[in-house]
């Protein structure tokens, strides 16, 4: 797809070397989870791989394209960074590459969170991020085992470790984990 080449090479000057490298696995660990799970695999390949685009900008442009787009965020979103790149990247896709699939568009904005009521393609992007080929943590390797007994186990699960890594660590919990946490279990 002709979209694709524009993407990576966008990407490959807006990121890391490290970071692309990871868009690409998190996007062919997606297409490998749609094609098991039922999803749209091209749309799962876009999502994963242009997943964390917002991820190197700068806290200034992160701050322009919130303001620019009239993003208000929420206090616990103030008091994060982590927390923008998801915001951001969502409205970029959608105002500077005009991606109008809002399953892509949403795919990208709950990444990093979940939320209550999170849809197929969103959980699909959410474990290809934890469980990709570039992800060498002990946990991947929990998630990579449940996911072949059950989508929704292992989702529970990411949550959960996430949720217990951020505690420990006395991190915010932002009301969306949270609540995609509580849905599930
Ligand atoms: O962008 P990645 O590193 O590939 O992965 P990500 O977007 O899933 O996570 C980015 C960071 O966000 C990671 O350090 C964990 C953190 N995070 C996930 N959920 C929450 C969170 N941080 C806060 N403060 N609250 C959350 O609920
Ligand atoms: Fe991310
Ligand atoms: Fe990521
Ligand atoms: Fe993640």
């Amino acid at each position: 797809r002709p979209e694709v080449l524009r993407y990576k090479s966008l990407l490959a000057d807006m990121l890391s070397p490290k970071r692309y490298y990871h868009s690409l696995c998190v996007a062919r660990e997606a297409t490998a989870l749609a094609v098991i799970f039922g999803a749209d695999a091209q749309k799962a390949y876009t999502a994963g791989l242009l997943h964390d685009i917002a991820k190197d900008m700068s806290t200034e442009q992160q701050l322009q394209m919130l303001a620019k787009f009239d993003i208000i965020l929420s206090d616990a979103e103030e008091r994060s960074k982590q927390l923008w790149h998801p915001i951001v990247g969502a409205v970029y896709v959608q105002h500077e590459l005009s991606i109008n699939d809002s399953e892509i568009i949403n795919a990208i904005r709950y990444h990093t969170t979940a939320r209550k009521g999170i849809t197929l393609l969103e959980m699909i992007i959410y474990l290809a991020d934890c469980i990709s080929f570039d992800r060498d943590y002990p946990d991947a390797a929990i998630l990579r085992e449940k996911i072949t007994h059950s989508l929704q186990d292992a989702m529970l699960s990411a949550l959960s470790l996430t949720i217990q890594s951020l505690a420990k660590r006395d991190s915010l919990i932002h009301i969306d984990t949270i609540e995609a946490y509580n849905d599930l279990c």
